[in-house]
Order: structure tokens, then C-alpha cells, then sequence
């Protein structure tokens, strides 16, 4: 007989991708599944993220269903998951759009990352949370043969598998492959979310989520649930150049509202009322790591999930809906070699194995599809920096963007039943 004790899950992160991957592993209660987040509390920080289809839905199949509630997540009737404005005249020149069958309470919504974090919480027993504890290293205990991790603190734990869920500069992704560092994109945006009541006085304020496009950087504004609205600046640097614009900057740190002003003072009246009522902005240089060979490390036993699996920065704002699809998928492939029934004669290290294998094959390709697609995204939109641009231009770049349904409305479930057909002849 293998051994039927449970199974002992550290993850690394309390992030969407750890919180999520925790919520989907409940279904079994005899894994013990325990959270290392670094931060000293689970502090309400960051500003606006948008999930897509994919995540949305794959919330709902977890059971944060009120991640979906109008409460938290904003989404408009027009039912457009993006509307893109010209920058001067305010004309809408594009829209992004659903699949027919995408389900309303699917379509694109925004949150207020607080929002969207407290919704996860609501379903993660605190005890599970180990908060203050930042991953140093992880190797094979001489004794008990598990994995022996150590945090900073120099406090350890043994357990049977890791899940690094610590974001996009992972400890446990540099631990394995130290030469990933991620670096500049040349992007930095300009984020802020106060209440709508700061544009009272303005006529036309959009009740929709709209990416306005200029020749030289785009603005984001929505409404958020709970009476917020955001705005999303811009600036793109060549992140190679040795003086490049906001080259020293720090993610979250302050910003400074004239430098926003600065930036818009060519654009249509309404996006200059909203830009000179908007009361701060913080800034987030974007960053993007190089696709990993491998997800699979510590001889079998370790993974990544999230940005530390697949860093490609706040392009397509994709990066939330993705961290929910691997935790799904990572909590799905654990099940299935881990419920009562399967797999009894097997060791507990080969079903961890066969199980991250299995995980692996259903989101490696696909996040590093994702990646190669922005990286190209990026380098056009560097080489194009200092070009003049005509009107006519701009707007072939609104009408001509690609397609990326296949990135929102990605369907990781049946991509796990095609891993699981090919990986394991099921
Ligand atoms: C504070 C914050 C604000 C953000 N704000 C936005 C935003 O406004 N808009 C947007 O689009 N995206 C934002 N993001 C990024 C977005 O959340 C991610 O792209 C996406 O959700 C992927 O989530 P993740 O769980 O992989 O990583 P993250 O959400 O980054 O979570 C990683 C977690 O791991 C923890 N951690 C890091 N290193 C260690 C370590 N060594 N040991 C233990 N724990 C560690 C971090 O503290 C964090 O809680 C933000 C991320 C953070 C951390
Ligand atoms: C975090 O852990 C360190 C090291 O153990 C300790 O010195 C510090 O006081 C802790 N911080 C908090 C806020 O608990
Ligand atoms: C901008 O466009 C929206 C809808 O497309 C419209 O409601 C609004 O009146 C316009 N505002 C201005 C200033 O033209
Ligand atoms: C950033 O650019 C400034 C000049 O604007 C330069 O002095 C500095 O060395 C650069 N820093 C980095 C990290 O490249
Ligand atoms: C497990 O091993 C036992 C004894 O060797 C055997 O009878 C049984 O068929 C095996 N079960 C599976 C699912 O392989
Ligand atoms: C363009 C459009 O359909 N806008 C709608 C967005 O949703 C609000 C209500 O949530 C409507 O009032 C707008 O007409």
C-alpha cells in the first residue's frame, strides 16, 4: 500500500495565484495546504486589475462566486470588453468584443485589487496564512526525504511539494533558475483610483472602461464597483537606453500628478478635466521576465504559478486571469493523483511528480504563447518611439489590433482534459 497520510502543499505567496491555488486544493481536505507570504500583513495595496472570460470563470467554478457580484467587479451593459477612443476628437474608433458565447456575467470586468483580494480572503481560512515569512531556499531533508524550505527568518519547513506563487521578481523562480531576473519593458504606468465623486463636475465622464490612444501613449479610465474610478497613464521609454525616461523608478511608489498633466495637455477637453481632478498617481514600472525551459524543479516536487511562472508585465491585462487559470489547473492536477480512490499503489513523490507534470503540460505552452506575443508587442511598440505619426496611422493601429480572444477567453478546462488525454492515455 502507498501511504495514505496526507499530503503537505507549502505555497509561496498569498498573491491571486497562491490565495486561488489554496481555494481549489479545499476540495480534499486531507492536504494540508499552508501559505508563506512575505509581507508582514495582507495590506490593501496596488490599484486596478481586470480579469477576463478565462478567470472569471474559472473563479466561478471554484466558488468565488462573489468575486463576479457588481459589488466588486465593473462591467458595463454595453457588454465591449474594451472601447478604444481617439485621443483628441473622443471618437470611438475600435472595439474589443466577446464571443457570443461568453456569458454577461463573464464578460471583461475591473476590480480594485483590494476588492478583488478581499473576495479570495473570504474563502481562505486565516490559520493557513503564514504572514512575514520570505522564501530563501528549498532542498531535500537528509532525513524524512521531503523538502526542507527555509525562510529568511532562518524558521523551516518540511513538506511532500512547494508552489512558488511569489510574483514577478520569485525568490523561488531565481532560486532554480538564478539568470531569470525580470527587467524593464520601458513601460511605466501612472495608477490612481479615487472616488467618482472628484468628477462630479464633469459632463462627460465615461461609464465604460476606455483605452484612449494618442500617437505617443494611450489613458485608461473606468468606473470601478463601490463608486471609484481609475486612471491608467502611460509613458514608454526604450528600456535599452542608457537615459531613458524614468528609468530609476519604483513599483508603487509616488508620483507626481503635474507629470500626468504634462502628458495629456494635447488631448480632448474631457480627458484634461479628469486628468486635473485626479488627486495622485502612483507609479508601476512593467517588467517581464524571458520564458522558462522548465516549470518543474527540486527533482519533481517543485512549481511556480502566476508571474513567477510567466512575468510578462500588465500587457493585455492578462496577468490576474492567468494566475487563476495555473492555480486551477495546479489545484485540478493535484486532485486528480490525490483523492481517495486514485492511483493507490503509487508513491506520494511520483503522484507529485506526475502531478505537476500534468499541470505543466496544461499551462506551459499556452502562458509561453502569451509571452513571445507581448515580447513582439513590445519590441514594434519600442521601435516605433520617435516616429512621427499620422492621424491616419494612429488609426490603422486602433482598428488593426490583433485578436487576443484566444488569451481572454482561453478555456483552461479543456485544455487540462487534452493534457490529461495525451499525458496520462485518459
Ligand atoms: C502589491 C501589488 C499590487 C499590484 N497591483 C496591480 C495593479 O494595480 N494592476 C495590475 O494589473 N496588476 C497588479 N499587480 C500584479 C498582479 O496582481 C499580478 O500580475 C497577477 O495578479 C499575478 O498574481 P500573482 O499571484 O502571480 O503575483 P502577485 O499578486 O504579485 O503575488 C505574489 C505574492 O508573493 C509575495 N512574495 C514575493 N516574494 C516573496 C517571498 N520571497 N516569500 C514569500 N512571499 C513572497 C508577495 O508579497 C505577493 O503577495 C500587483 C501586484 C502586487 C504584489
Ligand atoms: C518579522 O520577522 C522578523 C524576523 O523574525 C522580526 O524581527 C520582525 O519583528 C517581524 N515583523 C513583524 C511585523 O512581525
Ligand atoms: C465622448 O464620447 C462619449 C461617448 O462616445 C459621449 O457620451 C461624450 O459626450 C463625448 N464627450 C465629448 C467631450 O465629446
Ligand atoms: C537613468 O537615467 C539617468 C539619466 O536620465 C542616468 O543618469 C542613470 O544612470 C540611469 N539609471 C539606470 C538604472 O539606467
Ligand atoms: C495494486 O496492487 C495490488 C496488489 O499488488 C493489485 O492487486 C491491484 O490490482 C493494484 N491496483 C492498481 C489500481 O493497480
Ligand atoms: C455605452 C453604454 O452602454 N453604456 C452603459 C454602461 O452601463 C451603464 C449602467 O451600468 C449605462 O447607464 C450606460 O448606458
Amino acid at each position: 500500500m502507498a501511504d495514505s497520510t496526507e499530503l503537505s502543499i507549502a505555497i509561496i505567496g498569498a498573491g491571486i495565484a497562491g490565495l486561488t491555488a489554496a481555494i481549489g486544493l479545499k476540495r480534499n481536505p486531507s492536504i494540508n495546504v499552508q501559505i508563506y507570504e512575505r509581507a508582514t500583513e495582507l495590506r490593501e495595496i496596488g490599484a486596478t486589475i481586470a480579469l477576463g472570460p478565462n478567470g472569471l470563470k474559472t473563479l466561478d467554478k471554484l466558488g468565488i462566486a462573489n468575486a463576479l457580484e457588481d459589488s466588486v467587479a465593473f462591467r458595463n451593459k454595453s457588454g465591449y470588453p474594451m472601447i478604444y477612443k481617439h485621443y483628441q476628437t473622443n471618437e470611438t474608433v475600435s472595439v474589443d468584443r466577446h464571443s457570443d458565447a461568453v456569458l454577461e456575467r463573464y464578460h471583461t470586468a475591473r476590480f480594485h485589487r483590494p476588492h478583488l483580494q478581499r473576495a479570495l480572503l473570504q474563502h481562505v481560512e486565516p490559520s493557513i496564512i503564514n504572514l512575514n515569512k520570505s522564501f530563501a531556499s528549498v532542498k531535500q531533508d537528509d532525513i524524512t526525504g521531503k523538502l526542507l524550505v527555509t525562510f529568511t527568518d532562518e524558521s523551516t519547513t518540511l513538506v511532500d511539494l512547494v508552489l512558488g506563487a511569489d510574483g514577478i521578481n520569485s525568490a523561488v523562480r531565481k532560486y532554480f533558475v538564478p539568470t531569470s531576473q525580470a527587467s524593464w519593458t520601458g513601460w511605466v504606468a501612472f495608477r490612481s483610483v479615487f472616488p467618482s465623486s472628484h468628477l462630479s463636475h464633469i459632463a462627460d465622464l465615461p461609464d465604460e472602461a476606455v483605452h484612449i490612444w494618442g500617437p505617443d501613449r494611450t489613458l485608461f479610465l473606468s468606473p470601478l464597483a463601490q463608486g471609484l474610478f481609475t486612471v491608467v497613464g502611460s509613458h514608454q521609454s526604450d528600456p535599452k537606453s542608457p537615459n531613458a525616461a524614468f528609468n530609476d523608478s519604483l513599483w508603487s511608489s509616488d508620483g507626481d500628478v503635474s507629470t500626468l498633466r504634462e502628458f495629456y495637455k494635447d488631448w480632448s477637453p474631457v480627458v484634461k478635466a479628469i486628468i486635473d481632478a485626479t488627486p495622485y498617481t502612483k507609479v508601476y514600472p512593467n517588467t517581464a521576465a524571458d520564458t522558462l525551459s522548465t516549470w518543474i524543479f527540486g527533482d519533481g516536487r517543485v512549481t511556480l504559478a502566476g508571474d513567477a511562472a510567466h512575468a510578462h508585465g500588465g500587457a493585455f491585462a492578462a496577468g490576474g486571469s492567468e494566475a487563476i487559470d495555473d492555480a486551477w489547473a495546479f489545484s485540478q492536477a493535484v486532485l486528480h493523483f490525490f483523492s481517495e480512490s486514485a492511483y493507490p499503489n503509487d508513491s506520494r513523490a511520483s503522484k507529485v511528480a506526475r502531478a505537476l507534470q500534468l499541470y505543466a503540460a496544461t499551462r506551459q505552452s499556452h502562458t509561453k504563447r502569451v509571452q513571445t506575443t507581448v515580447q513582439a508587442r513590445n519590441a514594434r511598440v519600442v521601435k516605433r518611439l520617435g516616429e512621427q505619426e499620422t492621424d491616419g496611422s494612429l488609426r490603422k493601429r486602433m482598428t488593426q489590433r490583433e485578436d487576443l480572444k484566444w488569451i481572454h477567453e482561453h478555456d483552461v478546462e479543456a485544455a487540462f482534459k487534452e493534457a490529461k488525454r495525451q499525458f496520462l492515455k485518459l
